[in-house]
């Protein structure tokens, strides 16, 4: 739907090198990541590998915790929640999650440079590279770092428009305690038999090469307080193993070795560094191996590969399988009358826009830059995106760069379907398998449950436990609940029973099974959860007290439900589990319904109790709004005026104030169809809670604001929900002229639109079921396929429903063009 219209600008772009941390450019393969600096000297670039943690599998299960639930329980009953919940905190916690760890550091020294001028960086979102170009004496300098995904390596180029002009010399260096070697001595007269296509690799003397190898930390201990005088332990034969190679391929000049494990080239056209590493990770469930050797081989393989395929080759794989991705989804705002803001460096255009500037573009670049670091971060066979996604420097990370899966994890998701990213979803369905696996053993030893429970915190070795610390956090054993979800989710979107029957429901069925045992019988005979907590949040007792502990948050209540009745439909679907399925039934019907508060409120626990901090960052009450779909305008409207009004409240409150909480926002007033309000979080995002390269602000950085932006701005465009999808929902006064294309909804649904005015002007629905029935829906008149949409009387709005036949997708392949139409009053 662009064709012929001018596109806005995919590149971040600065005039000067990133000094800090959170102003380097990302670029990763899901497996690989880097912080690109681009210093004009010393080129850095700091190194992740995502299987790269702390620690090694442990058991994490506290044999002595179940004693205490029934006591619990008691004192909550009664009414003493404090007592409750210091009986916890004493009891019934667990340990920390192991950290995410940094790789190391690749350093590009470049000698020999005069004055610097027209110097510029930048990352280009279309084609996944991130460059430096600047001038000096004459010489045009130009490097180029690319993540392959398709090669399992990193690329780095270094080129000149002048021959034999780049002297420079490389290293690599890691925080972790190792050891590097460096190749012999060479020289080479004749370079184009190093990087040539034909080439076979094994003519190639293997002389050009750094290996780094080390070994990561044994355990990370949380050191919030700073008191811990060791917290970062490597102990001897314990901890993952890694390998980091580098192999350096000039064009013409000499290659010698340096003193300190460097490589040094003089006089060269052209150097191109290929860079690979591995690690001793061999599964969530096995001792990570702590000798290098194999991670070394496995470098030297991949290396050999890509190097026998040449520099440009590798390009031209990376850009076509990164294209094929990104390009899936385009997106526009301001139509051709938009400024071209992008002739403003990145960091001075986010100072104009949070000085109230307006600029649309920077809107889309956020948009499609979540898409990128997605693809960035999370690929099939991959992990998934953590914290941080897949880009740490620290060993000592805030929150340790964990799975937080009361919210944080699941959001990194959020755009995963709607935007057209179905395989960077996959790492973490995948996850989920794997913390069944753990978490049937929390489940029956902590609490004598059957089925898998899961906390807020996960690791690479699937922690399932509660953390360590405090109830308020720790003590949420939902986390695996949450989780499920995105099984669900994945089924609505694509349809395809095979995987709903062969993954998803034996793990929905697993999370519902010990949902079921977990519950107790509450007030007026209803089902709650007991002990429960809305995750982080607190509440004032009768007496006063901050306290977290009681019964039946509406988080759990809402998630619980929404599982059950998940498993209902896809035991439907399956024709299978008819007893289970009934038991599933039984229990919703007995679970405690929402309630509504003094203020008119959406209650978020039992007891209308008072908040112990109104504007708590935390929104989980309104998970049934977003991401859940129990509450609904047009449904539920009662229900969704209380959630407005929780919503107001937290505002009214300085709620919102973080990355990922402003984020949440954005979807939850995209559901409530209120345009202007979500772009006003747009906004906020952007102005208070974003770093020079955009990444989210949390303070440090944390990268589910980034993801849970992109997932509003989508959740703004279309809205789906199993049957009916809502074109243009929550469509904001400013962003008037537009159009999209590539979203996805449910039931294998492709999406494009365009609109003006603010009103569609055309969209075009392609289906890649067989058969099926969808209804679309419109705030205004609409036509499709020559059919006049109906008014719907009773929510407003046009409606109008399609069904889909074989003999359709004979004759127009099911696709649905859709018109907006002249109101006719
Ligand atoms: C949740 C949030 C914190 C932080 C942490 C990683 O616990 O409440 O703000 O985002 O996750």
């Amino acid at each position: 739907m662009t064709k012929g219209k001018r596109p806005q600008s995919l590149r971040l772009w600065y005039r000067q090198p990133a000094e800090v941390w959170e102003e380097a450019l990302p670029v990763g393969n899901g497996r690989l990541g880097a912080m690109v600096f681009g210093g004009i000297r010393e080129e850095h670039l700091q190194l992740n590998e995502d299987t790269l943690w702390s620690g090694f599998p442990r058991d994490g299960v506290q044999y002595d915790a179940l004693r205490y639930l029934q006591p619990v329980r008691k004192l909550i009953a009664d009414g003493k929640y404090k007592e409750a919940e210091q009986l916890i905190n004493a009891n019934m916690l667990g340990r920390d999650t192991e950290a995410y760890q940094p790789l190391g550091d690749l350093w590009i020294t470049q000698e020999g440079l005069g004055e610097i001028m027209h110097y510029e960086r930048e990352l280009d979102l279309l084609t996944g590279t991130a460059a430096v170009t600047f001038q000096s004496d004459g010489v045009r300098y130009t490097r180029e770092v690319i993540a392959s995904a398709p090669d399992g390596i990193m690329m780095v180029s270094l080129t000149a428009n002048k021959l034999g002009k780049i002297h420079a010399s490389v290293r690599i260096t890691s925080p972790h305690p190792c050891e590097d070697e460096v190749g012999e001595d060479a020289h080479f007269g004749d370079s184009s038999k190093w990087d040539s296509d034909n080439g076979d690799p094994s003519d190639k003397p293997i002389r050009d090469f750094i290996t780094l190898t080390g070994r990561a930390p044994s355990h990370v201990e949380s050191n919030y307080h700073g008191d811990h005088p060791q917290s970062v332990v490597y102990e001897n034969d314990l901890g993952m193993a890694f390998a980091v190679q580098a192999r350096v391929i000039p064009e013409g000049g000499t290659l010698t070795k340096g003193a300190d494990g460097a490589m040094i080239i003089s006089g060269a056209d052209k150097i191109t560094v290929y860079l690979t590493a591995a690690t001793g990770f061999r599964g969530f469930h096995v001792m990570p191996n702590s000798d290098v050797t194999e991670s070394v081989e496995a470098c030297q393989f991949t290396l050999d590969e890509a190097i026998s395929l040449g520099s440009e080759q590798v390009r031209q794989r990376h850009e076509q399988d990164h294209r094929k991705l990104f390009d899936r989804v385009a997106l526009e705002l301001g139509g051709d009358t938009l400024t071209d803001d992008s002739v403003l460096p990145t960091d001075l255009r986010l100072e104009r826009y949070q000085k109230g500037q307006a600029d649309l573009g920077l809107e889309v670049l956020l948009f499609q830059y979540g898409r990128y670091l997605l693809m960035g971060s999370s690929r099939p066979g991959s992990q998934p995106a953590n914290l941080q996604g897949i880009w740490n420097d620290r060993v000592h990370p805030p929150w340790n760069s964990n799975y937080t899966t009361n919210i944080n994890t699941q959001m990194n998701y959020w755009p995963a379907e709607v935007c057209n990213l179905a395989e960077c979803h996959e790492p973490l369905l995948h996850m989920i398998g794997e913390v069944a696996r753990t978490g049937r053993r929390v489940a029956s030893i902590h609490y004598g449950a059957q089925g898998w429970a899961a906390h807020h915190n996960v690791d690479v070795w699937r922690y399932a436990g509660p953390s360590g610390g405090h109830a308020s956090w720790a003590f949420w054993p939902l986390g695996g609940v949450w989780l499920t979800a995105h099984l669900w989710e994945r089924y609505l979107f694509t349809l395809d029973t095979a995987y709903l029957a062969e993954q998803a429901y034996p793990l929905m069925k697993g999370a519902a099974a010990f949902c079921m045992d977990w519950l107790v019988e509450g007030p007026e005979g209803w089902l709650v959860t007991s002990p429960s907590t809305s995750p982080e949040n607190k509440f004032k007792t009768p007496d006063g007290e901050e306290c977290s502990i009681s019964m039946g948050s509406t988080m759990d209540m809402t998630l619980i439900r929404e599982l059950l009745g998940n498993c209902i439909q896809a035991a439907d679907l399956l024709e299978l589990d008819d007893e289970f399925r009934t038991r599933c039934e039984e229990t919703r019907d007995r679970l405690m319904p929402y309630q509504i508060g003094r203020h008119g409120q959406l209650q978020e626990w039992f007891v209308d109790f008072e908040e112990a901090e109104p504007g708590h960052r935390h929104v989980s009450h309104l998970y049934g709004l977003y991401p859940g779909r129990q509450i609904h305008i047009r449904d539920t409207p009662e229900l969704a005026e209380a959630a407005r009004i929780s919503l107001r409240r937290r505002l009214d409150h300085g709620g919102g104030h973080t990355g990922w909480s402003c984020a949440w926002l954005i979807n939850l007033y995209a559901r409530l169809e209120d345009g202007d309000a979500a772009h006003r979080y747009v906004r906020t995002l952007l102005s208070r809670s974003t770093y020079p390269n955009l990444f989210d602000a949390h303070p440090p950085f944390q990268i589910d604001g980034n993801f849970g932006a992109t997932a509003g701005i989508a959740e703004m465009l279309l809205q789906s929900r199993p049957g009916e999808l809502t074109l243009l929902p929550a469509l904001p006064t400013a962003w008037s002229e537009g159009r999209v294309s590539g979203l996805k909804g449910h039931g294998g649904m492709t999406v494009g639109m365009e609109w003006s005015g603010s009103r569609l002007v055309r969209a075009e629905l392609t289906a890649s079921v067989q058969t099926g029935s969808c209804t679309i829906r419109y705030s205004h008149p609409f036509s499709a396929d020559a059919r006049q949409a109906l008014p719907d009387p009773e929510h407003g709005g046009f409606i109008l429903s399609w069904i889909f036949t074989k003999e359709q997708e004979i004759t127009n392949g099911h696709t649905i063009i859709i018109e907006g139409e002249e109101e006719t009053i």
